[in-house]
């Protein structure tokens, strides 16, 4: 594979692989502000950046299950009405590192930051099938089992030397409601080459996989996608099943993702020094500001963050924002209903101790307390209590 060609990158990331390229900002990064910036959103790469260099050649090639092929160029795509999309993208691998450490699992290590939040400007995928002749949703319940495939530029190793590719429900993509977009820019930038330049799918709420970048075409297919990544890779096995006894067709490839918090105000590992914070102590307490984010899948919003000091013996909700100074509601209306939230609560802490966040969703599912629990093979969903230690002194 050819690494002669890739972009320049921001030297804060923390580089898990290098070939390809997979990196992630400090966790302090990702509660700076609601909408991570581009050179912060960590890159979840298979092979090497392609380099499209001519956008006006540049098209979209459309078969399989419609009347007559098509082509869509660049240029048709802007011709649509665009929309801005704030949605959070979440590698399904985010926190397997800490996975890995109650017992090993195969794939490339993530702290906690293999997620961002963006607003990802673009033409409606629905849009885009009606002008082909694929009808918008009208009935959640007309799906008919058919898929839609995306299948990029780049190439790599688990295809073989073939195309990344995934798909998703045809109901999905045709439902203007899922907000399925093709996005041309990010935070109101034209997506750089690393995040899919000039275009990616983005599906919100959906494991960051199936937001396939680098678009090169689309087949409408009558079941899911056979390739790699939706096969043989993110699906969720139960802790009994290992490389000896696996049996990769009793799964479903994962879609939505699951009900997850993160503490990034404070390191796995926290000192925090009374001295230098004597003006900060009350009555030999110290005040520590904790932040982090929280979100969940399926266009399920955060319904509480609950907070403990004291691992896990008593609970206290921390406030919950999108944009500061509007109160966060998870109705679909007045918040970002695909972005996360950020959390935020302030404690006076006696001694050293373990600070663990945990959230609920609208659905009210919560959070599993033990990584022991939900651990599988490749290591992907880990959305366990994420638990701080503070150890108090010099
Ligand atoms: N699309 C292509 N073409 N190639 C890839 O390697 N990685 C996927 C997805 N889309 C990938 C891809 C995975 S696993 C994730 S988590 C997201 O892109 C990461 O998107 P980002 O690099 O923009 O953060
Ligand atoms: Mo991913």
């Amino acid at each position: 594979s050819d690494y002669s060609q890739e972009p320049s990158r921001h030297p804060c990331l923390h580089i898990n692989a290098k070939e390809p390229f997979n990196a992630e900002p400090p966790r302090s990064a990702l509660v700076s502000s609601y909408v991570t910036p581009v050179e912060l959103f960590f890159k979840r790469n298979h092979g090497p950046i392609p380099l499209v260099d001519d956008i006006e050649r540049y098209c979209v090639d459309i078969n399989g299950l419609i009347e007559s092929p098509k082509k869509l160029y660049f240029r048709d795509i802007r011709m649509l009405p665009k929309y801005n999309v704030t949605a959070t993208l979440q590698c399904a691998g985010n926190r397997r590192t800490a996975m890995s450490i109650t017992r090993k699992v195969k794939g490339v290590g993530w702290n906690v930051s293999a997620i961002g939040n963006a607003v990802w400007g673009g033409a409606k995928l629905a849009d885009i099938l009606e002008l082909i002749g694929v009808p918008k949703l009208t009935s959640s319940t007309q799906s008919g089992g058919k898929h839609i495939e995306f299948v990029s530029i780049d190439k790599c190793e688990e295809e073989n030397g073939g195309p990344y590719k995934a798909s998703i429900p045809l109901s999905q993509a045709t439902n203007p409601e899922a907000d399925v977009l093709l996005a041309y820019e990010m935070n109101g930038e034209p997506l750089n080459r690393d995040h899919g330049y000039p275009l990616r799918v983005i599906v919100p709420g959906v494991i960051g996989a199936r937001s396939v970048k680098w678009l090169d075409s689309i087949n409408i297919i009558a079941e899911e996608c056979q390739g790699f990544f939706m096969q043989k890779d993110y699906k969720m096995f139960p802790p009994s099943v290992d490389w000896g006894n696996i049996s990769w067709n009793t799964r479903k490839p994962q879609m939505d993702f699951p009900v997850q918090s993160v503490i990034c105000s404070l390191e796995d590992a926290q000192s925090i020094k009374p001295g230098k914070v004597r003006s900060l102590c009350i009555h030999s307490f110290i005040k520590v500001r904790i932040s982090g984010y929280a979100v969940s899948g399926g266009c399920r919003g955060i319904e509480r963050v609950d907070v403990s000091i004291d691992g896990g013996k008593t609970w206290r909700e921390a406030t919950r924002f999108q944009k500061t100074g509007i109160p966060y509601i998870a109705d679909g209306i007045s918040n970002d209903k695909w972005a996360w939230v950020l959390f935020e609560l302030t404690v006076d802490i006696p001694q050293s101790t373990e600070i663990i966040a945990k959230a609920v969703d609208s659905a009210a599912n919560v959070q599993p307390e033990k990584v022991q629990d939900i651990w599988n093979l490749r290591g992907i969903l880990n959305t366990s209590w994420h638990r701080v230690h503070v150890r108090i002194g010099h």
